[in-house]
């Protein structure tokens, strides 16, 4: 049977229980949350006086009813070096989630940790260095001491270049605004550090350089226009797993027509009904079934397209609106650039030489570079043509009464880490803008986002574009340090399996050097340590919360802090930014990542002092913060557009509602936000105009990715499981997680079982040349032949081991376009004979 949490009663919360304003620090989404805590001697009653729900607890409580909590949302935790009891529970009054909690974050409680209850023991409470042969406690200033002497030691003699750093630039789980500016200021602003990337891709780049160049920022709508608009396209994401309550709490309504009030209210002067929806994704995903059951099979379109064939995709619907006039001339008269630069002569083939593989230009380049038929496209896409003709027509064919039809385009990572992101990227905002589709009500082209987002950081301007391929120049030997700030590139890089083998090669040779020498006798260390990296070893530090994968290989862990361990502010997909406040201590010596860094500066201030390079150490001036707050203030207040208005007390005041950056004002004790961006038609780009792209289809991108499909069978699209968070670094210690997912599933359509000659629950290698690693099979019949989708990420089966290491002209990678063979390891292990392998689909009521 399952694992079940057997618990059959929890204490009242009391009504003078301690309340925090939470957002939960997993997904974009940024669903608003209340952290009760109290002491652990006491409880509430039932009557309304002693209870915080203010109700009668003794009444039996209605369906959906507030007063209750889940067994997932407690534990007991310290707080102020005190045992306290915790319930952290979704606040109804919050507009992002009105109430609603996930699979993940309402078990943020439970994955606190917690030395009465025993939750998450394996997060780190000391700092940990490499002594004896093993990983071993010591003092922050011990580690942070040999931190900065290696490092000061291979700036010195490499330059800054031979520093690799990996680090967030997120908010949330890691990251906030705090973080990547206590982080930014050390490497960007003391240093100038080029061989650095982010957590998530192997450079230090942008996601989306192609809005941004046509000047559209990505995060240009709000939650509400899910609800306002006549057609969601939602490309290359799978909402219901990834973005959970955004769609449950604000598209699922729409497609329910149950927002035509609103809508009726908002923009009285034309017809309403309920929303449609396009989904483009290769793969049948439970957002599909979801969407069907809820609207309606006739309101759905689902865009199963050939994987990486978007691009062909978007440039005929283009072409199609534009000749069908669908278009908003006023809008491209307006708001986009009218002077359109020649196409250079060595395009399309290799893009143009400032780093823009995509040409920039005006409405009719476009129009020119990227015209597709329906017919053509049909065939690049495998979609049939009169499947993209109703698409084009659900997307801009004139509402009755030639009122212009409302789209919201949203987009994640099927397009992101799909084939040729950059024009990829750019052929989807053409379409929002010949529409004039951004900037109104139930518009917007979006990123639907990943993390929060938090970033506030001195100019990355030094990096370049291209920027450095970091992974591939570890992997070629480069560099003599490596600082990781929350990331572990061993379960989540491409080309995986040949950086795990590289780097524990590399950081083997200065484990070993550092066997040879008394711990004590620092300088003999460094220059052990220095003398190994020459030989070609490389001095890894690891801050994170838990040991991690890459963290193995490292010689220095340092312990960070988390979001409500820690006070923490960040912002969701719709630029809201709140405050989390600190409800909790952090497990022993943890620190927050700011203060992490602000110490490794002060450190390296001080070695270089005794260096005698003043003029050096004098850069690392600056980090005298004493709390997170410090860096809030030096880093977001002074630096944030609109930063100057935002301080801890006023953004506590704005509660889970906070306000939609950028900050305009603070007026009447309220911080004044900005629900849309571009609502005034004045775009990012030069002149306040937006440009189109000229980005026409060149089939597989990626450098390796038509050998891998020509030799391997399968393709292994990968991606996310709404159970997961991220790599499972928490869910790896949760009970409940491990129970249901022990080994990554890889789904797999039941013909291609027979031939391979797999049941449920299996164990299969995934291989191909760039290497290999294993799934569990999970039967799925919505599954096409030879295509397979494996769980990403995962501790017991690394998907991106068999990525190849192909990425496009910014460096931005690939991960899914992949293909391998799958053979069988073994019948199902006793840890999976439990498992239902049923449908994850469910039926409309
Ligand atoms: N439950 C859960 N939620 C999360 C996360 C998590 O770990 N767990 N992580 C968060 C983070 S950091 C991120 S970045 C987001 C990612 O959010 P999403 O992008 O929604 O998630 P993915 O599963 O990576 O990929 C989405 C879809 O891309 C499709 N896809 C694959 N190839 C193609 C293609 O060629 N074309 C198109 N159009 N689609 C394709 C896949 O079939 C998949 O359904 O999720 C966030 N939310
Ligand atoms: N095959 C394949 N690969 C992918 C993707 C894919 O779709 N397919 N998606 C990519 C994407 S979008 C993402 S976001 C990445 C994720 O890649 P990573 O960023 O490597 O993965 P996370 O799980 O987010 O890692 C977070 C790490 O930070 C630690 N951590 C958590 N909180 C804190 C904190 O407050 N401070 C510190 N210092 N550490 C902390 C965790 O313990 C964990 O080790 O994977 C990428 N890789
Ligand atoms: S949808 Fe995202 S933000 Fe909301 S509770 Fe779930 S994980 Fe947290
Ligand atoms: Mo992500």
């Amino acid at each position: 049977m399952a694992y079940k949490r057997h618990i059959d009663r929890l204490p009242i919360v009391p009504a003078d229980a301690k309340k925090h304003n939470v957002t939960c620090h997993y997904c974009i989404v940024g669903c608003g949350y209340h952290a009760y805590t109290w002491p652990a001697n006491k409880q509430g009653g039932t009557d309304a006086a002693s209870n915080a729900f203010a109700v009668d607890l003794s009444q039996q409580q209605a369906a959906e009813t507030d007063a209750w909590y889940a067994p997932s949302m407690y534990n007991v935790v310290k707080q102020n070096g005190q045992d306290v009891h915790i319930v952290i529970k979704p606040d109804k009054d919050c507009e992002v989630n009105s109430g609603l909690g996930s699979i993940r974050g309402a078990r943020m409680a439970e994955n606190r940790f917690s030395a009465t209850r025993g939750t998450q023991q394996q997060r780190l409470t000391s700092p940990m260095v490499w002594r004896y042969g093993q990983m071993q406690p010591t003092s922050w200033d011990d580690a942070l001491d040999l931190v900065a002497r290696v490092t000061a030691a291979v700036v010195k003699e490499q330059g800054e270049d031979g520093l690799f750093v990996s680090m967030f630039d997120h908010g949330g789980s890691a990251g906030g605004y705090e973080n990547t500016w206590g982080t930014g200021k050390l490497y960007f602003g003391s240093m100038k550090v080029k061989n650095v990337r982010i957590h998530n891709r192997p450079a230090y780049n942008s996601e989306v350089h192609a809005t941004r160049d046509m000047g559209v920022g990505e995060l240009n709508n709000c939650y509400e226009d899910a609800e306002l608009a006549d057609t969601i396209m939602a490309v290359g994401t799978n909402p219901l797993e990834t973005q959970t309550n955004y769609f449950l709490n604000h598209w699922i309504p729409n497609l329910r027509g149950a927002t035509l009030d609103k809508k009726k209210a908002q923009m009285p002067d034309e017809p309403h009904a309920a929303a449609r929806i396009i989904i483009v994704d290769p793969r049948r995903t439970v957002t599909v079934n979801a969407c069907e059951a809820e609207a309606g099979k006739n309101n759905v379109l689902h865009l199963a397209l050939n994987s990486g064939t978007d691009l062909a995709l978007f440039n005929a619907l283009f072409t199609y609106i534009s000749d069908k006039g669908w278009t908003d001339n006023d809008f491209i008269k307006n708001s986009t650039v009218q002077e359109g630069k020649p196409r250079p002569a060595l395009y399309p083939a290799r893009g143009e030489a400032d780093g823009k593989p995509g040409h920039l230009t005006n409405y009719s380049g476009a129009m020119e570079g990227c015209k597709l038929s329906i017919d053509e496209a049909a065939k690049i896409t495998g979609l049939k043509a009169e499947d993209i003709v109703k698409a084009a027509e659900w997307i801009a064919m004139p509402k009755e009464g030639g009122k212009r039809r409302r789209t919201m385009i949203g987009y994640e990572k099927g397009l992101i880490w799909g084939n040729d992101n950059y024009r990829t990227n750019g052929a989807l905002v053409n379409i929002a803008l010949a529409m004039g589709n951004i900037g109104r009500e139930g518009g917007g082209v979006v990123r639907l986002g990943g993390h929060q987002e938090g970033y506030v950081r001195p100019s990355d301007a030094h990096v370049g574009r291209p920027a450095a391929y970091v992974d591939k120049l570890l992997i070629e030997g480069k560099g003599g340090v490596h600082h990781i700030w929350a990331c572990d590139h061993y379960k989540t890089t491409l080309n995986a399996h040949q950086f795990n083998m590289v780097y524990k090669k590399r950081t083997d040779i200065v484990k070993d050097a550092m066997n040879a020498v008394p711990y004590g006798d620092r300088d003999g260390m460094v220059k052990a340590i220095t003398a190994a990296i020459k030989a070609g070893g490389l001095f890894s530090v690891d801050v994170d919360i838990i040991p991690s994968k890459i963290g193995a290989a490292s010689h220095v862990w340092l312990p960070a802090a988390e979001s409500g361990e820690m006070n923490l502010t960040s912002m969701n997909g719709e630029r809201r930014m709140r405050l989390v406040e600190r409800y909790m201590d952090p497990p022993g010596n943890a620190k927050p990542d700011c203060l992490i860094a602000a110490g490794l500066a002060q450190h390296l201030e001080k070695v270089l002092r005794d260096m005698g390079d003043t003029k050096y150490a004098d850069q690392f001036k600056g980090f005298d913060w004493k709390t997170e707050e410090d860096a809030f203030m030096d880093g977001y207040h002074q630096n944030a557009g609109g930063g100057k208005h935002v301080t801890y007390e006023r953004l506590k005041a704005m509660g889970n509602n906070g306000f939609q950056e950028p900050a305009t004002a603070f007026t009447d004790g309220k911080i004044v936000g900005t629900k849309r961006l571009y609502a005034d038609g004045v775009f990012s780009g030069e002149g306040g105009k937006a440009q189109f792209m000229d980005a026409p289809w060149r089939g597989f991108q990626a450098p390796g990715k038509d050998a891998q499909k020509a030799k391997f069978k399968y393709l292994i699209n990968n991606g996310r499981a709404n159970l997961i968070w991220q790599n499972a670094f928490l869910d790896q210690a949760n009970d409940f997680v491990m129970d249901r997912m022990p080994f990554p599933y890889i789904q797999v359509n039941p013909d291609d079982m027979a031939e391979l000659g797999v049941k449920a629950g299996d164990l299969v290698e995934v291989f191909n040349d760039d290497g290999s690693t294993q799934a569990m099979v999970y039967p799925t019949p919505t599954a096409r032949k030879g295509e397979t989708f494996m769980l990403f990420g995962f501790p017991t089966g690394v998907m991106g081991n068999v990525i190849n290491d192909g990425v496009n002209e910014l460096v931005i990678p690939n991960y899914k376009q992949t293909w391998a063979d799958i053979r069988k390891i073994s019948d199902a292990p006793e840890g999976v004979k439990h498992l239902t392998f049923k449908s994850l689909e469910y039926q409309a009521s």
